[in-house]
């Protein structure tokens, strides 16, 4: 019995005065570093969106095209983002608050200019795999919770991903520990992960009881 927990994409870069800010993506760390050190993991992984700095997802490589509209690369559809995450940049950097010291592994995506990789596990078209899945396997994963950044994006991929490629892992999306950028979005991510089997919890579900402001009874004792 392995739980696993996998961080998404908590960088720079998706928090405010990032590249690509999501709304209060900084204040997904302190829920997420209270599972890191609370929820019983296994293993830990952090995944890092990892860009070269002529990746075909930035609109800045598409002459004429603007920032979130569509486009095309390699002949799909293609949302057309600001440049983000470039590899060596600050906005690649991990947020500097995230307890990185207890993550286990990080799976770096993105690095192929043909092709986007929202989910942690493979690139969008689906061929290329991260290698991800296999090291999970490896350390005997039974249970993967996931959250980070950004819900209806990477968050909610990694997550389909899992389901479909790790047979027999209950999957379960933690919502306050992630942040998205549509509240329209978040709501379909969340029915689409539900469709798709994973749970939604919050984090106190999956954290021991706190009970901090009950007061300890009186001892009794039999003598
Ligand atoms: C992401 C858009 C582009 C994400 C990454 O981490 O959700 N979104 N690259
Ligand atoms: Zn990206």
């Amino acid at each position: 019995m392995t739980k696993v927990l996998l961080i998404v994409d908590v960088q720079n870069g998706f928090c405010p005065g990032g590249n690509l800010p999501v709304p209060e993506g900084d204040k997904t760390v302190p829920v997420i570093n209270r599972l890191i050190e609370g929820g019983g993991y296994g293993y830990i992984v952090a995944s890092q969106d990892w860009h070269p700095a002529d990746h075909g997802s930035f609109a800045s490589q598409h002459a004429g095209k603007n920032v979130f509209e569509m486009g095309e690369l390699s002949g799909k559809p293609q949302m057309m983002w600001p440049d983000h995450c470039v590899q060596g940049t600050q906005d690649a950097e991990f947020r500097p608050d995230l307890k990185m010291d207890k993550v286990d592994f990080i799976q770096q995506k993105g690095q192929n200019r043909a092709v986007d990789s929202y989910s942690a596990f493979r690139d969008n078209d689906q061929t290329a795999v991260t290698g991800l899945a296999e090291q999970l396997k490896k350390q005997g994963v039974t249970e993967l919770h996931v959250c980070g950044l950004a819900t209806e994006f990477c968050v909610k991929f990694s997550a389909l991903d899992a389901a479909a490629m790790l047979a027999g892992v209950k999957v379960v999306f933690v919502e306050d520990a992630s942040r998205g950028i549509s509240p329209e979005a978040v709501a379909e991510a969340k029915r689409d992960m539900a469709a798709a089997g994973i749970r939604i919890a919050q984090s106190a579900e999956l954290l021991p009881a706190q009970n901090n402001n009950v007061k300890p009874k009186a001892r009794k004792f039999n003598r």
